[in-house]
């Protein structure tokens, strides 16, 4: 009964992930030049910002961060590379997952044998490298996002060591590269593959994972299974899981050679407008924070009002979070909520008492690590790994 059910709704899904984009009456301008963006609905999502229609991108609406520390499943954003997207071809009965390479046995697995493996849950932050880039300056190319590439679920898989464990990795084995389903309208564009090293690959937290917030993938976030590596950038974070090879030498495939690179320096970034030295793979979130209960340029009442928001880190764990509601000149400590581990958002709250006029609220992390989040924004020619103390001004009155 139970499966059916499950089925039905699947493939419902699915024939509606097909469906055109419908875009709202609505618009939304981001706070940046050329932000103008459509309000779009997609199946499964509820009114989300539009970014781009072939392929499906969406930015999860600032406020939707206020509602909770888990980002809806209907409100999470979703980031694709390339425009062909066979929708109505998944299905969850036959969808195999092949494990190749340098193993001592190849394999392929059905859901079904997934689901049969000692399954863990884990709560973490998927962000997009360019989460923030629309506020570069000088402006780079890519697409022009504000802060709402990013979303945080509780999620349900396998690690992949289970899976790699079952193959039987040979000794000598460098690195596993994998990629999903959807691929290059045009045979020249190379197809979305990623890889990490051997030992991140069987550290027990990277996973595969076929629930988020207790309910299927979305299908626009990798129905029936999506990588997830928790702490690093979205990037890595492979949807609609097909295929998985073990390399005895570093991949070297355009994805991971050519595009995803950062500066090769303490920060990831480099003096504005020029190029960087070095690169390396882009790879674990800076640490960030959040206003989340007042938008900038908005109104608040005159008065005591609890300033709430969100902070998170590549997986060090958030250790402390200062508010200034004076434009940095004095911080107060806000108040850490629960911890729903390391790699979640971590909500905080601060009480804070606005005199009628204007202000300009900040706030600012440390993590774990003993990182803090910079005065001055950081520059590279992606726009990746954003993480300047944020500003909302409010009226108060
Ligand atoms: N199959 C597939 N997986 C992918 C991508 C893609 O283009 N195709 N984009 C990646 C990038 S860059 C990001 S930021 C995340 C976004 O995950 P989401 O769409 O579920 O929010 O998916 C990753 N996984
Ligand atoms: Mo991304």
């Amino acid at each position: 009964m139970i499966h059916r059910r499950t089925l039905m709704t699947a493939s419902s899904a699915l024939a509606l992930g097909a469906s055109p984009l419908r875009a709202l009456a609505d618009t939304i301008k981001l706070p940046f030049e050329n932000g103008e963006r459509p309000i779009v609905k997609y199946p499964q999502k509820r009114p989300m910002i539009g970014l781009t229609q072939r392929p499906p991108q969406l930015e999860t609406p600032f406020s939707v961060f206020n509602e909770g520390v888990l980002t809806p499943n209907d409100a999470f954003f979703v980031r694709y590379h390339l425009a062909n997207i066979p929708f109505d071809d998944i299905d969850p009965d036959t969808w195999t997952i092949e494990i190749k390479g340098a193993v001592d046995k190849p394999l392929k697995l059905k859901l079904a044998d997934l689901k049969r493996l000692p399954a863990i849950d884990l709560v973490a932050v998927n962000q997009c490298s360019g989460n923030s880039r629309g506020f570069s300056e000088p402006r780079v190319a890519g697409g022009q996002l504000a802060n709402g590439a990013m979303g945080n679920a509780r999620w349900h898989g396998v690690p992949l060591k289970a899976v790699l464990d079952q193959a039987g990795v040979k000794a000598g084995a460098k690195q596993v590269a994998y990629e999903g389903f959807d691929g290059p309208v045009i045979d020249k564009t190379p197809k979305f593959v990623k890889a990490l090293d051997i030992d991140h690959a069987r550290d027990g937290e990277v996973m595969i994972a076929w629930q988020m917030n207790g309910a299927d993938l979305p299908v626009l976030n990798g129905f029936p299974v999506r990588m997830i590596v928790p702490g690093w950038y979205g990037t890595y974070w492979m949807k609609h899981l097909n295929e998985v090879t073990v390399l005895d030498k570093e991949y070297d495939g355009f994805w991971m050679k050519g595009a995803y690179r950062i500066p090769d320096t303490e920060n990831a970034m480099i003096e504005p407008g020029t190029a960087p030295k070095a690169t390396v793979p882009i790879n674990r979130f800076n640490v960030r924070s959040f206003i989340t209960s007042v938008a900038d340029g908005t109104s608040v009442k005159a008065g005591q009002t609890t300033l709430k928001g969100i902070a998170f880190d590549g997986g060090s764990g958030i250790k402390a979070v200062d508010v200034s509601a004076d434009d940095g000149k004095s911080w107060v400590a806000a108040k850490l909520g629960q911890d729903l581990g390391k790699y979640s958002f971590r909500e905080w709250t601060l009480p804070v008492t606005l005199a009628a006029g204007a202000h300009a609220l900040k706030v600012r992390a440390t993590a774990n690590d003993g990182k803090v989040q910079p005065d001055k924004p950081g520059w590279n020619p992606p726009g990746y790994m954003r993480n300047v103390i944020e500003s909302v001004r409010v009226t108060a009155a």
